[in-house]
């Protein structure tokens, strides 16, 4: 007997439906069968071959139009088990969930029975290793459990009337003939959860059913059905809402559920941001939602602010100016920011009131380093560039946060804090920007305007949208950086390698990347190079008579106090070293700029110097015989100099299989060893000449592939390019 038939309906995402169907294999319960509903998908017949082995799994093809409430009642039709599970394909459930589930359903002979939903932002694999460590609270971005436990009706409200994680009685299905709605492309759940939990009071939960509903990073190749921006959804919301509504009479407690919803619904809709798209809904639209919010009892406005409830009001008898009025007010007053909003909504407001209009000046050029930390990287080398060979040509503005970092400027640039006023009097009319990180997402272009993005490694580590999932940031992520590099002109890449890779993570046209080399490794080409660092090495207090070994590790995405602030441990035994290389070396720690933790070296005078602080780590390269690195991309530009690198991957596994993933196989394409302990991090560094011998051939192929465009002439090449041929053809040449 089959004891459940679970409905995964499928279009794309192939990595999502192997998490869903390797979680129906852990559910470990032989009497299921599986109706994976192909819904005009992507080809997937090698998974459906591999997992048919193991699961009773049987493929459907949809033959209509399509969308998910035709999939799940193809679904419907071909089950043949006792009760039926839906599990959306991108979604999975927690081990032992449909057995909780099940067993309920039995003892209290009920015709629906339902557990938890919890959004998760992570594949199964990195959710689980979480929910091991850190048990229920496993996701840190998002950990909300949306379940009432006694009162599954809540529940139901709170997941927004979905099916996720509802055991049905297959009986009670057929007795009802409840079916999805098929013209319904969006919330076609709601209707039919509606009809179901009208009809019977048998209804059970069972806590220890988990569903986790996966949240979408990517909008743009993988978008859910909730992300899609499409004319037709308020309309639909109305139409699912009132059928709701319809099958809701006979259950008081139903109504209110549905009602409340809608309000919180509607209020969303109306504040959710300044700019709500309620007032471009067509008339039809905009009165069935007055219609369905005048017939709204009052007292379910109950616990709604005096503001919001005018705002609803207002909306519900057409007055549309006053709504929008007092919309904003709201969102204001939940941004708990005053009337104007932040500081930095303030100063945003000043840019768009006085400056957004003012027009471009031609020889302006905005140079920003890692978001005004730094006054170094290839935006430096380029900077000094112009500085040496067009001294007069060009008003240079330099965004450096810090008084005591102005100093290292050369030249006599204007000076300006990042995020300050004047910083934004100067980018919205600067003609050149020069950045090696992302821009404000808000910032204008006008036309006319150069942006000229350098970025700041080659990548070793996914970025963007080759990031399967997101440790360090929202939602947004992606989606930002996508509109953010729609706006750049240019992008400097330093490899062919790395052209390959920022197409494909940025999504962005090979034709405006400038494949040229880096500014910032000009200095390891420069002829004077030894002069340089004995020069910089007496200036840092290093002793002169000892090698320097620098360990300048990456961050990790998953540990941090909040936006931009990483925490660090070293993982580098210093007492060790210092005893057994402490005569003949010393070395610089240099933490990524990300890190907000402080290194106390103290102990170690004269032997561990924290150079976190140090401007520019090309220079430091200079200086330095042997680098310590991990995943961090110093490793490309320092194997410019062809001397020692070694990796010293503690948290390769985690880091790897979890975090981020990596472009190169870091087993065999790097230029020196892997070292996972302290103990071999030392035995290396005694062992430096074999090590060298034996990576002769593996570093020539590393320098071949990644470094032959290095030249010391990228600032040459990029300015010509840049710079002045924009130049140029202002001036009509
Ligand atoms: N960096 C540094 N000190 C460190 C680590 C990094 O000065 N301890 C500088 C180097 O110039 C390095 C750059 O910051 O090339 C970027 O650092 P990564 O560790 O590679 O990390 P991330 O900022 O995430 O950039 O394509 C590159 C990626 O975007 C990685």
């Amino acid at each position: 007997m089959v004891v459940c038939s679970v409905i995964v309906p499928f279009q794309k995402g192939r990595n999502y439906l192997k998490d869903c169907l390797n979680s129906i294999l852990a559910q470990d319960i032989p009497e299921l069968e599986v109706l994976l509903v192909l819904d005009h998908a992507e080809n997937v017949g090698d998974i459906i071959e591999e997992y048919s082995k193991k699961l009773n799994l049987l493929p459907l093809t949809v033959s209509g139009n399509g969308g998910v409430a035709e999939a799940r009642n193809l679904g419907l039709r071909s089950a043949s088990g006792k009760y039926i599970y839906f599990l959306d394909s991108d979604d999975y459930i927690l081990e032992g969930s449909i057995a909780a589930l099940y067993q309920k359903a039995e003892t209290l002979q009920a015709d629906i029975t339902t557990g938890y939903l919890q959004e998760v932002w992570f594949k199964r694999d990195s959710f689980l290793k979480m929910r091991e460590e850190e048990g229920d609270n496993a996701t840190k971005v998002e950990s909300r459990m949306n379940g009432f436990p006694g009162n599954p009706l809540k529940r139901i409200r709170e997941d927004y009337f979905s099916v996720g994680n509802l055991l049905i009685k297959k009986s009670y299905l057929v007795e009802k003939k409840t079916t999805f709605v098929e013209s319904l492309t969006y919330y076609s759940d709601l209707p039919f959860v509606m009809e179901l939990l009208a009809g019977t009071d048998r209804i059970a939960m069972a806590e220890e059913a988990v569903y986790l509903k996966r949240m979408h990073n990517d909008t743009i190749h993988l978008p859910a059905l909730d992300q899609l921006q499409d004319a037709k959804r308020p309309g639909q919301f109305i139409e699912s809402y009132r059928l709701g509504v319809q099958h809701a009479y006979k259950s008081i407690t139903l109504k209110e559920q549905l009602q409340l919803y809608f309000l919180e619904h509607m209020s969303e809709k109306l504040a959710g941001n300044v700019h709500t798209e309620v007032f471009s809904w067509s008339a039809e639209v905009k009165n069935a939602y007055r219609e369905c919010l005048r017939d709204i009892p009052k007292e379910l406005m109950r616990g709604r602010t005096f503001s919001e409830k005018g705002m609803l009001r207002a909306f519900a008898k057409g007055r549309d100016k006053k709504t929008k009025l007092l919309s904003k007010y709201v969102v204001f007053k939940k941004r708990k920011t005053g009337l104007f909003g932040s500081r930095e909504q303030r100063r945003r407001l000043v840019y768009i009131l006085f400056f957004r209009k003012r027009p471009v000046q031609d020889n302006w050029i905005v140079f920003e380093s890692f978001l005004g930390r730094y006054y170094s990287d290839s935006c430096r080398a380029l900077y000094e560039y112009i500085l040496e060979h067009y001294p007069d040509k060009y008003k240079c503005i330099w965004a450096i946060n810090e008084k005591e970092r102005r100093k290292e400027v050369k030249g006599d640039p204007v000076i300006v804090k990042r995020g300050s006023i004047r910083y934004y009097f100067y980018v919205s009319q600067a003609k050149y920007w020069v950045n090696n990180m992302r821009q404000d997402i808000w910032l204008d272009k006008k036309p006319g305007m150069v942006f000229l993005e350098t970025w700041h490694g080659t990548p070793l580590k996914k970025l963007f949208f080759d990031m399967e999932d997101v440790h360090s940031d929202g939602y947004r992520y992606k989606m930002e950086m996508y509109q953010q590099s729609r706006k750049w002109d240019y992008l400097v890449s330093d490899n062919p390698f790395s052209t390959e890779v920022f197409s494909s993570a940025f999504l962005f046209p090979k034709e405006k990347i400038l494949e040229y080399g880096y500014p910032r490794n000009d200095i390891l080409y420069a002829k004077d190079k030894e002069e340089r660092a004995a020069v910089l090495k007496e200036r840092l207090g290093l002793p002169l008579d000892k090698k320097v070994i620098l360990y300048a590790p990456t961050w990790r995405d998953d540990d941090y106090y909040g936006p931009g602030m990483y925490k660090f441990k070293l993982a580098l035994d210093l007492d060790r070293m210092q005893r057994e290389f402490g005569a003949t070396h010393c070395i610089l720690v240099r933490t990524h700029h990300y890190i907000a933790d402080r290194l106390d070296l103290q102990a170690y005078e004269g032997f561990a110097f924290n150079v976190s602080d140090y401007g520019d780590i090309s220079e430091l390269y200079l200086l330095t015989d042997i680098c310590i690195t991990d995943y961090s991309s110093v490793f490309f530009d320092f194997a410019n100099l062809r001397r020692p690198i070694l990796f010293y991957t503690y948290d390769m596994e985690k880091y790897r299989d979890m975090l981020r993933g990596f472009y190169i196989d870091m087993e065999t394409e790097l230029p020196g060893p892997l070292l996972y302990t302290n103990d071999e991090v030392l035995h290396a560094l005694h062992h430096l000449d074999e090590i060298k011998e034996q990576y002769r051939e593996k570093e020539e192929a590393f320098y071949k592939r990644f470094c032959s465009v290095d030249d010391g002439n990228a600032c040459k090449r990029i300015y010509e390019k840049v710079f002045q041929a924009a130049d140029e053809s202002a001036a009509g040449l």
